[in-house]
């Protein structure tokens, strides 16, 4: 089995190629798998993750550093594999009210060239997106997303991969495309920019800095750790249906003021130790996911369901990581205190 991983040097993307060659995350993943990877490499990437990987299997790794924008490029690279999973995007919510024309045009445009491509061929096709299609649910209510709720994008990031998605299902019912979409909660682990929550608040604390909370630090996420996402993409490629929908979340909504306080405890420092900066405009107030679907469809379970564990791993992992993400650092603070945060 060959694979295009498109955007396979981001975070959720470069683990799922790097847990992919080592038969990780999922029993059945073909040992004779091989991935070339299609990625940008924006500032969002790290090229040194799937380097690391092409010189441990050589024969089954390769990266081409191009975008999915690229007509001819993407129908070449189409052509030569078996299936198609599509990670690249422009992913930050903050960066998407600052430039919403690149998020249309990468997360839109390019899931159009790849759509066109997988249709020539008649190749398999994963599109990997987002709960926050749906819009956001009230504070303090049991109510989840499911796949028959209706698209209600916040954001331009949110809006550009509602209509990623809507295009995939076009595809589908007007061309036969034999093509799955999983729309995932809030991903952490090792290998996150340090734009997001979580990567934030801990380089923060590195750099003995406080952390900062977005308005009231009420809003709620359902974390997921990445190797639980990619366990469920593989399900989707394995066994799922064309045309279908899988949602996958693992139950583990958390305000964010949950989340900065225990990275603050697990760090050794006072909860309380952060500091309250501006609201995000539009800000999605609350994420949950009614993952039965998949789990009665195609048997995923969640497997790191320990939040505060997954949360004290990821902190290893960026103490020991210091020079992939300090050259990024500056870089992203400056933008985002440029912007208030
Ligand atoms: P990321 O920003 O870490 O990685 C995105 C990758 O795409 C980068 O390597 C970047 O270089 C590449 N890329 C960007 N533009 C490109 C282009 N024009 N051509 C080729 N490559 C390009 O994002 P992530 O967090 O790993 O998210 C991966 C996917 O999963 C995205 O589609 C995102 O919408 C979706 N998703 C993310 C989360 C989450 O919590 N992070 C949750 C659900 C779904
Ligand atoms: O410093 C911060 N302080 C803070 O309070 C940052 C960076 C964020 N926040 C808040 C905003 C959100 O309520 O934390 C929450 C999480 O923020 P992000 O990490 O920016 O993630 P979010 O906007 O929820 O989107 C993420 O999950 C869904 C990913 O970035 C998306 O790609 C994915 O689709």
């Amino acid at each position: 089995m060959h694979l295009l991983v498109t955007g396979g040097a981001g975070f959720i993307g470069s683990n799922f190629v790097s847990q992919t060659l080592r038969s990780k995350v999922h029993p059945d993943i073909p040992s004779d798998v091989r991935i070339t990877v299609l990625d940008a490499l924006t500032y969002a990437s790290g090229r040194a993750f799937i380097e690391a990987d092409i010189q441990a299997f050589p024969d089954r790794c390769r990266l081409i550093q191009g975008s999915i924008l690229d007509r001819d490029l993407v129908f070449a690279l189409v052509n030569e594999c078996d299936a198609v999973v599509h990670f690249a995007a422009e992913s930050h919510n903050d960066n998407s009210l600052h430039d919403p024309t690149l998020f249309v045009e990468t997360n839109v445009n390019g899931t159009l060239t790849l759509l066109e491509a997988a249709r020539e061929y008649d190749k398999r096709f994963h599109h990997v997106s987002t709960d926050e299609v749906y819009g956001d649910l009230p504070l303090n209510d049991s109510g989840k997303f499911h796949e028959a709720s209706p698209y209600r994008p916040s954001s331009p990031y949110s809006a550009s991969k509602a209509g990623a998605d809507h295009l995939v299902n076009a595809w589908v019912r007007s061309f036969g495309l034999n093509a799955t979409i999983s729309n995932c909660s809030n991903n952490y682990g090792p290998r996150q920019h340090v734009e997001k929550l979580v990567p934030r608040t801990i380089t923060e604390r590195l750099q003995g800095r406080r952390p900062r909370v977005y308005g009231t630090g009420a809003n709620v996420r359902d974390w997921i750790h990445v190797d639980d996402h990619n366990r469920g993409i593989w399900d989707v490629l394995l066994r799922g249906r064309s045309g279908q929908t899988y949602l996958i979340g693992a139950s583990g909504e958390a305000s964010n003021l949950d989340v900065v306080r225990t990275i603050n405890e697990l760090m050794g420092y006072p909860a309380d130790d952060f500091e309250f900066v501006k609201d995000r405009p539009g800000h999605d107030l609350r994420y949950a996911i009614d993952a039965s679907k998949i789990e009665g469809d195609l048997g995923w379970r969640p497997q790191r369901t320990n939040f505060r564990e997954g949360l004290a791993e990821t902190i290893e992992w960026y103490k020991e990581n210091r020079a992939w993400w300090e050259s990024e650092k500056t870089a992203t603070e400056a933008r985002l205190s440029k912007w208030g945060y």
